[in-house]
């Protein structure tokens, strides 16, 4: 039976992960150090749906299926001896690499917030890298990146997968090489997954480990198959400001009778995946193995939509009031966007895309536990420029 690491095990993403590859007969090594939590605590804002303490979500598991997940608590990207024993003793055929700070409201807040998540995703990334070479242990490494590593400026076509063949003209003879696509991040959060990026070109060049970077777009949607099958395995919502991300927050507000919190005139188009898509392509990526001649680079998104848009769709369906927001980021006005994503099409996926079931089912999940929502923590009060003016409760012009 295959070994597989999952590191972030715990997160939004990670634990349905987990399940999902536990349930597919993976051995599961689920390494976490609670970062997330820490930051509930932090931030006063709790998930909204009622998560289970790690043991308790492990347990009830192991009550339905049968199989076992092991849990380790280490923070990767502070001890590193923990993280190449533990690599040593249970030499994982994969590593999925989920252990970064993940928001980039979060990482806006302050200069402290700005040097902690640097300092935890490089490290973290780093930390993994090394400990694979050191261990000699022969692991694909599959990271969580972004669609945000290539901004959103309006170039007009297709985003490639990572590469980006450009002609040169050497000695006036016409050439065409490809290079990594311009890194373009939007905030402290987004420059680590482009920094991350340079440190896999290096490992694979010099170390030829394997590599899978998933630059993903926005995760929506709350359940998976197997987060479903029992309320302690229920996975995490967040709503707040700065963890809450935009579609699923404006299916919540819709519940809470928030008004949908547009920032600016919602001009911004996004990639979106919904979480059970998510939890696929990472198995995806894991069963299919890439070569070791270069970073293999997929786009894990299904969609583009329109920030506007969807509050419109999601304002017709549930009555919910519009209101435009000051932004408190820096970022175009308006974009186009379009992505390839043949990569993981071409591995099987079967794209979900926003469909009325799926949003009702999102606003089903929120409705039920709309009694935690802390109202005040839906605001974003994040920004980008410490003199930007934000009227947090008024309408933008
Ligand atoms: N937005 C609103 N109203 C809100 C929240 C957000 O209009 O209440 C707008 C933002 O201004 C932005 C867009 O919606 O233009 C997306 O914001 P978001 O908070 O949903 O997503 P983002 O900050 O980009 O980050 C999220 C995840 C991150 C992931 C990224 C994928 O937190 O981990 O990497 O989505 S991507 O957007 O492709 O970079």
């Amino acid at each position: 039976m295959k070994t597989i690491f999952v590191i972030g095990g715990d997160g939004f993403i990670g634990w349905p992960t987990v399940l999902n590859l536990s349930a597919a007969g993976f051995n599961i090594v689920m390494i976490d150090s609670l970062a997330r939590r820490f930051a509930d605590i932090e931030l006063e804002c709790e998930s909204l749906t009622p998560i289970c303490y790690i043991g308790k979500r492990i347990d009830k598991w192991q009550q339905l299926t049968g199989q076992k997940i092991k849990y380790l608590n280490i923070n990767v990207a502070e001890n590193y001896d923990k993280l190449l024993k533990s690599i040593q003793q249970y030499k994982p055929d994969a590593i999925i690499h989920l252990a970064e700070q993940r928001a980039a409201p979060y990482s806006m807040k302050s200069s402290w917030h700005k040097r902690y998540t640097v300092n935890n995703n490089v490290n973290a990334t780093n930390n993994i890298l090394c400990a694979i070479v050191e261990s000699g242990v022969d692991s694909h490494l599959i990271h969580l990146g972004t669609t945000g590593y290539y901004g959103y400026s309006d170039v007009g076509m297709k985003i490639p997968e990572g590469y980006l063949p450009v002609k040169v003209n050497v000695d006036g003879v016409e050439k065409e090489i490809e290079i990594m696509y311009p890194p373009n991040p939007g905030s402290i959060y987004h420059m680590t997954k482009c920094q991350d990026a340079i440190t896999f070109l290096y490992f694979n060049k010099n170390d030829k480990i394997k590599i899978t970077d998933l630059h993903q777009g926005i995760v929506w949607g709350t359940q998976t198959k197997e987060t479903k099958l029992a309320e302690e395995l229920i996975n995490r919502f967040d709503y707040d400001g700065d963890y809450g991300t935009v579609l699923n927050r404006f299916l919540m507000q819709s519940q809470v009778n928030h008004p949908l919190t547009v920032y600016g005139s919602g001009g911004q188009t996004r990639a979106f995946i919904h979480i059970q898509n998510s939890v696929e392509c990472i198995r995806l990526a894991v069963t299919n193995p890439p070569s070791r001649d270069r970073v293999r680079i997929f786009n894990q998104t299904t969609e583009c939509l329109n920030i506007d848009s969807l509050a419109k769709k999601i304002g017709k369906i549930t009555g919910a009031e519009i209101r435009y927001y000051r932004n408190p980021r820096n970022e175009d006005l308006k974009n186009k966007l379009n992505f390839s994503n043949e990569g993981l099409l071409n591995l099987g996926l079967k794209p979900i895309t926003l469909n009325n079931g799926l949003m009702e089912e999102v606003m089903t999940v929120t409705k039920k536990y709309k009694d935690r929502c802390i109202f005040d923590k839906i605001i974003c009060t994040s920004k980008w420029n410490k003199d930007k003016e934000i009227d947090y409760k008024g309408l933008c012009k």
